[in-house]
């Protein structure tokens, strides 16, 4: 058997209960093989796979907070603190009632690559809680958060670890936890990236994965000699990434059709209006469902018990999809709706919305697919460079970072591109982004020893 899948196999057995983990190893140990097995005897006697599907460390902990009743509630908290070789840990914390350690070490493994192709000097690490954020009062919110910090604050720091927002995360939750952390360390730094702006948040930081998203799909459809304009596209989702995606989308002249949200979707033939979507998710915190009362031409479609997730988004007849809610929201099913529909491109927002047999689907049936961990990339790109910010006590303007931000995007593709045809796998940017991110943290691992 070959080194890769003989430590695939490993993986498999060690991490048994952790399906999306499994997923995540499996993909990028595809892609990987060429490489490894160029140099297999080194790899095999560094042992680089083991040591890289093994977490540095994992914590985990109890997070009790008091609701708005006077009830005591108790939640788990994690963080994954995957890999540190090219830099202090970083990545986001995930608020969701599905979150488990099996969910963070992918979204963490992922992390590891993603943040080596923005060449910024960051390792990878992810963490969040299984605190479910729906219907919570400020309140209450802010109870957990500082409950959570209480513990976590121990484990980071601006030059250890550096959390920031992910799935069910914000701007406000990110605030509550700086708050605290500031409290408990009495320390200023820059700990966490998605801070407010009064308190060194970078400007651009809330766009940044969706601008990046579009810098990324767009200089990707140039180089296949396909212009952006003109085009037509159905996202999933309609939180922080789904809104700036489809700003910048709407910006660089395509028409954004469909979102969608967990409780259903909207298709509006006219354009989906994003600062609608910012007044019912970023104001009200409310469902989708209101954004007929305000586009009373647009149709809002429920889901039903047993519908698959965003399945209603994939039928829509569109040339560029953007799945920007969350793992596994694409299926084969969804691949073959969107191919027979004619779609060009597929560019995901999200980590992992596209299932393996999906993604080849699309591979074979030559739509150019954009992997998470490249495509995404500039949430994280941009947190570097509120890092970068917060070290030398200065702020940069919005276009200074939107600027820094559109050039980490093309640089990325450009080096997915460039790994592909290295190893004659020319267009396949999933093999690419793998590859690419993975040889700089080989090479680091490599030459730090057996750590
Ligand atoms: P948000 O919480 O802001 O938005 C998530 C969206 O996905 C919401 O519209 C939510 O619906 C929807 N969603 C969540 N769970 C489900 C479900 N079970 N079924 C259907 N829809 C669902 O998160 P983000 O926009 O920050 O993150 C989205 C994705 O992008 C995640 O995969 C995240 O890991 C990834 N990502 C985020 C980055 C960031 O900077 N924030 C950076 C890179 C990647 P509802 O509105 O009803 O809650
Ligand atoms: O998945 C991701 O890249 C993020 N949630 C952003 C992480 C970060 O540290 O900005």
């Amino acid at each position: 058997m070959s080194y890769v899948d003989e430590v695939l196999e490993l993986v498999k057995e060690k991490n048994a209960s952790e399906p999306l983990f499994i997923q995540a190893v499996t993909e990028v140990f595809e892609s990987l093989k060429p490489v490894i097995e160029a140099n297999e005897e080194l790899y095999r006697k560094e042992a680089i796979l083991e040591r890289i599907t093994e977490p540095e460390r994992q914590i985990m902990f109890r997070v009790p907070w008091v609701d708005d009743k006077g009830q005591v509630q108790v939640n788990r908290g994690f963080r994954v603190q995957f890999n540190s070789a090219i830099g202090p840990y970083k990545g986001g914390l995930r608020l969701d009632a599905s979150v488990n350690l099996g969910m963070l070490k992918f979204l963490g493994f992922e992390q590891v690559f993603k943040n080596s192709l923005t060449t910024l000097p960051m390792g990878g690490g992810k963490g969040g809680s299984d605190f479910n954020p729906k219907g919570k009062s400020d309140r209450e919110i802010m109870a957990f958060c500082q409950s959570f910090m209480t513990e976590l604050y121990r484990h980071i720091g601006a030059d250890t670890d550096v959390p920031a927002g992910d799935l069910g995360t914000g701007g406000r939750e990110i605030g509550y936890m700086f708050g605290q952390y500031k409290r408990l360390r009495n320390v200023y730094e820059g700990v966490l990236t998605g801070k407010g702006l009064t308190f060194g948040g970078s400007l651009a930081r809330t766009e940044a994965t969706g601008y990046g998203l579009l810098y990324f799909t767009k200089e990707m459809l140039a180089c296949n000699g396909i212009d952006i304009a003109g085009k037509t596209a159905v996202v999933s989702g309609s939180g922080n990434v789904a809104i700036y995606a489809i700003q910048k989308a709407t910006q660089m002249g395509a028409k954004v059709i469909a979102c969608s949200d967990r409780n259903g979707w909207v298709l509006d033939e006219e354009g989906i209006d994003y600062k609608i979507l910012k007044e019912i998710k970023e104001v009200k915190r409310t469902s989708l469902a209101e954004y007929v009362n305000y586009r009373p031409n647009a149709k809002y479609t429920a889901k039903e018990a047993g519908d698959k997730m965003d399945h209603g988004v994939w039928t829509v007849k569109a040339d560029i999809a953007l799945p920007c809610g969350r793992e596994n929201t694409i299926d084969l099913e969804d691949a073959k709706n969107l191919v027979a529909n004619g779609v060009i491109a597929v560019a995901e927002g999200a980590n992992m919305p596209t299932n393996l047999e999906a993604t080849k689907y699309f591979q074979a049936n030559g739509v150019l697919f954009a992997p998470g961990k490249a495509s995404n990339a500039g949430g994280v790109a941009t947190s570097g460079l509120e890092m970068s910010q917060n070290s030398e006590r200065l702020s940069w303007t919005f276009e200074e970072v939107d600027e820094k931000l559109k050039n980490i995007m093309i640089s990325i593709f450009h080096a997915a591109d460039d790994a592909a045809k290295k190893y004659g796998m020319e267009g396949n940017y999933v093999a690419g982004a793998n590859i690419a991110g993975f040889e700089k943290v080989a090479t680091a691992m490599l030459a730090q020893g057996v750590c």
